[in-house]
Formats: C-alpha cells, sequence, structure tokens
C-alpha cells in the first residue's frame, strides 16, 4: 500500500519537452487541467499528495518518476541519461530530504531513470534502455542488496523506459505489451496483453487496489475490469505528447 506522492506542477516550458511521439506540441493550459485531475485522482486513491511547483528550467520535469526511485527502506536519486533532465535532480532531492533519511545517490559514468524500474514486492527489474546503462543499473542493485532487497535487468529492444511497456498491479498480475511480451523473466506473471495499438495505455498504476488507466483505450479498459480492479480513466493527451505515461507523473511511496 502506499500513503504519500510527489509531483510536479507541469511549467510553460512543458513544449520545450522531450519527444519523439510526432504528436504535436502539448497545451500548457490542457497540461495544466489534466494534472489536476491526476492529482486528484491520487487523493481519491488515498495518498497524501506533495505539490511541487513548476520548474521552467527543465521543461520535462513534470515527469517526476524518472528523477527517483522510493522504496520502503531508502530513496535513491537517479542520475537522467537525457542531458536535459540531469539537473531535475536537485530539486527532487530537497523534498525527498523531508520524507527520508536514507537517501543514495547514482554516479556517472552510470545512467538511471526511475520510469526504468519496476518494483514487484521486494525486487526490481531495471531496463536497460537509452536512457540507463548497464554501470547505472548495477549501482541501483549493490544499493537495493544493501537494504535487503534485490534487482534484475531487462534489455529494452524499442521502449523508451521499461515501463512505457509493462505495469505491475500486484496480485502476480502484469500488463505488458510488445517486446516483453516473449521476455523469459516474465513468464511465472499473470500476463494482461495489451494489443500494440493500446501500447500507450500499457503505462497503468496500481495505487491501493484501484488502477489508473489512461482515458481512451477500450481494450486495456475491459481486460483490466475484467481481471478484477477497480479502474479509473484519465485524460493524458498532453502528456503523451511527450512519450510521458501516467507513472512518470508522481513518485509514489
Ligand atoms: C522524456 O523523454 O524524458 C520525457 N519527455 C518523458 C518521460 C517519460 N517518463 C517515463 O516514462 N517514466
Amino acid at each position: 500500500m502506499f500513503s504519500n506522492a510527489i509531483v510536479r506542477k507541469p511549467g510553460k516550458s512543458i513544449i520545450n519537452g522531450l519527444t519523439d511521439a510526432n504528436l504535436g506540441i502539448p497545451d500548457y493550459q490542457k497540461a495544466i487541467n489534466q494534472h489536476k485531475v491526476y492529482i486528484n485522482a491520487l487523493i481519491d486513491c488515498g495518498l497524501k499528495v506533495k505539490v511541487l511547483e513548476a520548474d521552467e528550467n527543465f521543461p520535462d520535469s513534470t515527469f517526476v518518476e524518472d528523477v527517483a526511485l522510493l522504496t520502503p527502506f531508502c530513496a535513491i536519486i537517479t542520475n537522467p541519461g537525457a542531458k536535459s533532465r540531469k539537473g531535475e535532480i536537485v530539486g527532487i532531492k530537497k523534498t525527498i530530504q523531508e520524507y527520508y533519511t536514507k537517501i543514495e545517490e547514482i554516479h556517472s559514468p552510470g545512467t538511471v531513470e526511475a520510469g526504468d524500474i519496476m518494483m514487484v514486492g521486494t525486487h526490481y527489474f531495471i531496463g536497460i534502455s537509452e536512457r540507463t546503462n548497464l554501470n547505472g543499473a548495477q549501482q541501483v542493485i549493490q544499493i537495493l542488496k544493501k537494504y535487503g532487497m534485490t534487482g534484475s535487468v531487462i534489455k529494452l529492444k524499442n521502449m523508451l523506459h521499461l515501463k512505457t511497456g509493462l505495469a505491475y498491479l500486484e496480485n502476480n498480475n502484469l500488463v505488458a505489451c510488445g517486446e516483453f511480451l516473449s521476455e523469459p523473466a516474465f513468464e511465472k506473471f499473470n500476463i494482461i496483453e495489451i494489443p500494440l495499438e493500446e501500447s500507450y495505455a500499457a503505462n497503468c498504476i496500481w495505487i491501493n487496489g484501484k488502477v489508473l488507466i489512461p482515458k481512451g483505450y477500450p481494450i486495456t479498459y475491459s481486460k483490466i475490469k475484467e481481471a478484477g480492479y477497480v479502474t479509473v480513466e484519465l485524460e493524458m493527451s498532453e502528456f503523451r505528447k511527450l512519450d510521458g505515461g501516467l507513472s512518470c507523473l508522481s513518485l509514489r511511496f
């Protein structure tokens, strides 16, 4: 169960965020409105939400998930692989100090973005991607070990981040799409398969028994409902334009 979340409001500079999506430039006002609804959904899931002010220096800083990994035993400040995002760690570190006394950091040449890390109990799957390298993943695994947890790596082929195409919904249920459907490391899970045409919806989040999914993905919606979850649909159009999904917009702990 989670008790807290940290989010950061999108800034006007969101129009300059990194993207490969080809879906156009995000509309600032719409992004703000979608972000407000997102915050309310987190509150409805029982979370106390800390809302950080926008940081105009970092266009992608609303995607707070990437700059820290918050475990029950320690926090890890990452070292983003995207150059324009490296400076985001300064602001998040200050906030995390309000919640954690045990704070670890990833150092160069290691790079890690925590969108590449999926928690399954005390085990963490770490994607090796264009943003997270093996050195960074090994640093994470060493830190996890120190606190009695474990980690293992998964090599990504096409996805931006591991959780772009995966979501763990507890109870051994794993939402998976594309390259992850044939990944041997995930064979032991009950796979909820998301078809390629709805791949964006594979990034959904389990929070205290409810599952938040993006609006407009009917197959995903029915599959997750059929699996027995209370599902909440949220409009994500503006964040999708920057390759950002539901998990990216918060740190949940
Ligand atoms: C980026 O490319 O870094 C942002 N535009 C999107 C980050 C999405 N974060 C995530 O998947 N965890």
